[in-house]
């Protein structure tokens, strides 16, 4: 049996607070308790917004459950048809491998080699440092978990970015405009993503009004420009799989729900580049239309 009680806003953020800040969530438990909040009060209010920060759900409001079921993710499969072969428009890709969860699809031959320069081409003269947003305070800034440098093109910016957009809504059934703009990355040697999660933590401002404006990320779909010499791969430290980009090549994962929850065994990273470069187009697509924070 469970039992609801009240949840004060300034303890749920104080506790948002420092997970965020890396503090282990049985320290916080102790400090609450030192408090004089009970045992199992405090265990369940640190559970709800930990768990909150897990699931990408928004936090909890002004009450919590005390003994109730923790919360799974149920995971869905891709609405992608079966077969050897998928036909997009006028190309036909081949499929790779498939993974039950995350749900996740590898193709070869979803670019042209002709694609793939192209994109390299008008990507190139505006790359910038990579920014992450910081958790915190919601703030681009540089560092963070990635050491690339990138750049992002508008939705339809070119006849070749829509007709790739066109592509992916019908490899995702997912419609063009739920799409970020497509965002390329240039790494060099040791350069690397550290492991992270595509989904929206509600924890700061700036991640809640994204999700206000546009819905959650749900699915990501990561395009490999070029065949990599060493180190770069993309891997899931969770399932110990590693995918070694290869031009033309592409990985779609989802890792939202029909409940709303994100699936946190979609934690990835790109781990680093030895030799070489390594560049990839990546595509972060909504449950809804995305409305950049300038055009709200
Ligand atoms: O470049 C990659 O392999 C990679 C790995 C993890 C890219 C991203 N995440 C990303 O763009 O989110
Ligand atoms: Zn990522």
């Amino acid at each position: 049996m469970s039992i609801t009680v009240s949840f004060h806003v300034e303890v749920r953020d104080w506790i948002a607070h420092n997970l965020t800040r890396g503090v282990a969530p049985q320290a916080i438990v102790r400090e609450l308790i030192d408090r004089n909040n009970a045992a199992e009060l405090a265990s369940a209010m640190v559970d709800a917004v930990s768990s909150a920060f897990l699931y990408g759900t928004p936090l909890p409001g002004e009450t919590v459950e005390i003994g109730g079921a923790p919360v799974t993710y149920e995971v869905e499969p891709l609405r992608v048809p079966d077969g050897a072969t998928i036909r997009l428009g006028e190309r036909k890709v081949r499929v790779m491998s498939r993974m039950h969860r995350p749900s996740s699809l590898l193709l070869a031959d979803f670019l042209t080699a002709n694609e793939c320069e192209q994109l390299i081409s008008l990507a190139r003269p505006r790359l910038d440092r990579s920014t992450v947003v910081d958790p915190v305070t919601g703030r681009h800034v540089v560092a963070g978990h990635r050491s690339s440098h990138g750049m992002f093109f508008r939705l339809g910016e070119t006849p070749l970015i829509a007709r790739l957009e066109a592509r992916i809504a019908e490899l995702t059934g997912l419609p063009v405009e739920n799409g970020e703009g497509l965002q390329l990355l240039h790494y060099e040697a040791g350069a690397e993503s550290t492991p992270h999660v595509d989904y929206l933590i509600a924890g700061n401002p700036a991640n809640q009004e994204s999700i206000a404006r546009s819905g959650q990320r749900v699915g990501t779909l990561l395009m490999y420009l070029n065949d990599v010499e060493g180190g770069g791969e993309t891997v899931f430290p969770q399932l110990g799989w590693s995918i070694v980009p290869q031009r033309g090549h592409a990985l779609y994962f989802e890792y939202g729900n029909r409940f709303g929850l994100s699936d946190p065994s979609s934690l990835h990273a790109s781990t680093p580049l030895r030799t070489g470069e390594k560049w990839v187009a990546t595509k972060w697509i909504r449950t809804r239309r995305f409305v950049p924070r300038d055009q709200a």
